[in-house]
């Protein structure tokens, strides 16, 4: 077999403990490259950081300049068989212009004009949608067809059936949250077409899933036994946001209600276990009262976060922004997130922790930002 140029390239190490380098040191560094093999006493401080040190980077995505950009693919692109989705990815400045915002996690704005179908696929990805603002769009997953209105929170498990129909006269965008980066390094991707056409062209007020699963506390015993993965395919704006200005009060009250003061939070949870919507996606919505700041919070693995409502001020490692509604920040993993508002801030983050969390890898850090910022 004849040698093609080797990929592996050995520089050689100035740490202490190397020996000098010499014409037999340097032929046999070359021996290790044509043979492919790599000695770890050049590669540690890479592989094995004291701490996490991700290559993706704190960025923000202004709503003002995404919005017009998606609704010019409206214009110019069509949505059909083949790209199946008018998604647009963030692509994180660190992560070489592959469409991931962080090594695990995709997330893109996706836009539907008036009486446009996305066509029906599955994949094993995870995905979920959040609306910031408009309605018009149907999710029709596994067959039932689900409004999509603001403030409204839409999971999807892997391997469902899903497309998507707009069945207004006004076009309408959301965000996507997918584990696509996750699946890919994981060679884990199966992918599946469905029908062109949207198979269910509904527009019920409640979807069979509300329906079947959407009352609180409250189980149909036709479902005892093994129910199907991420059954409430929707968690309303009117529930989530009672349940934040419901813990605001409760701690105005006196009743320890929040996660630090002024600081109220929701998890969206199955509803026949309490664990995450979805094995590898953490989704929450946080609520700030007027005056609030958090306490510098590190954690590995990565966040995206979306701003629903209000203002603020966000500090991600040594980065700090000011955001408003739609804007859409990354907190790499290990890098401490910060935030601030003075008049209030309604903010639905997703995140990798529960891989994390069942591999034991997880930790959490309240940090001193002078001591740990970057
Ligand atoms: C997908 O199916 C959706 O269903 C959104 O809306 C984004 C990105 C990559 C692959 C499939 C959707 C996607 C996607």
């Amino acid at each position: 077999m004849t040698m093609t140029a080797s990929p592996v390239k050995i520089a050689a190490s100035d740490a202490a403990d190397q020996p000098t380098r010499t014409p037999e040191l340097d032929a046999l560094y070359r021996g290790f490259e044509s043979e492919l093999l790599v000695p770890l006493w050049t590669e540690i401080g890479d592989l094995m950081p004291a701490h996490p040190r991700s290559k993706a980077l704190p960025h923000l995505w202004r709503w003002q300049d995404l919005l017009p950009l998606a609704a010019q693919a409206g214009e110019l692109v069509p949505v059909g068989r083949g790209g199946e989705r008018r998604a647009i990815a963030l692509a994180n400045p660190g992560l070489g212009g592959r469409p991931f915002a962080t090594p695990t996690l995709w997330a893109a704005i996706q836009y539907l004009n008036p009486g446009e179908d996305a066509p029906v696929h599955r994949h094993t990805q995870n995905a979920f949608r959040f609306v910031v603002e408009g309605e018009g769009v149907w999710t029709v997953v596994n067959g039932d067809a689900v409004a999509m209105r603001r403030g409204d929170f839409l999971p999807q498990a892997g391997w469902a059936w899903h497309g998507h129909h707009n069945a207004t006269d006004a076009p309408m965008a959301w965000i996507d949250g997918l584990d696509i980066p996750f699946q890919y390094a994981l060679d884990a991707t199966f992918f599946e077409f469905g029908p062109d056409a949207v198979d269910n062209l509904e527009t019920p007020d409640r979807s069979r899933s509300e329906r079947l699963w959407g009352h609180p506390g409250l189980r149909p015993l036709t479902h005892l036994g093994p129910t199907p993965a991420t059954p409430l395919l929707v968690y309303r704006w009117e529930h989530t946001d009672k349940a934040l200005a419901d813990q605001l009060a409760l701690e105005k009250e006196g009743v320890a209600a929040t996660v630090e003061p002024g600081h109220a939070a929701v998890r969206y949870t199955n509803p026949t276990d309490g664990r995450d919507v979805m094995p590898t996606l953490r989704t929450e919505f946080h609520r700030l009262a007027p005056g609030t700041e958090t306490t510098a919070v590190s954690e590995v693995g990565s966040t995206v976060a979306q701003v629903f409502d209000g203002t603020g001020e966000v500090v991600v490692g040594d980065r700090t922004w000011t955001v408003e509604r739609g804007d859409l920040f990354v907190v790499p993993s290990w890098q401490p997130l910060t935030l601030r508002s003075e008049h209030g801030l309604d903010l639905f983050r997703f995140s990798d922790t529960p891989v994390f969390e069942n591999l034991h890898l997880h930790r959490r850090q309240e940090t001193d930002r002078q001591e740990t910022g970057r």
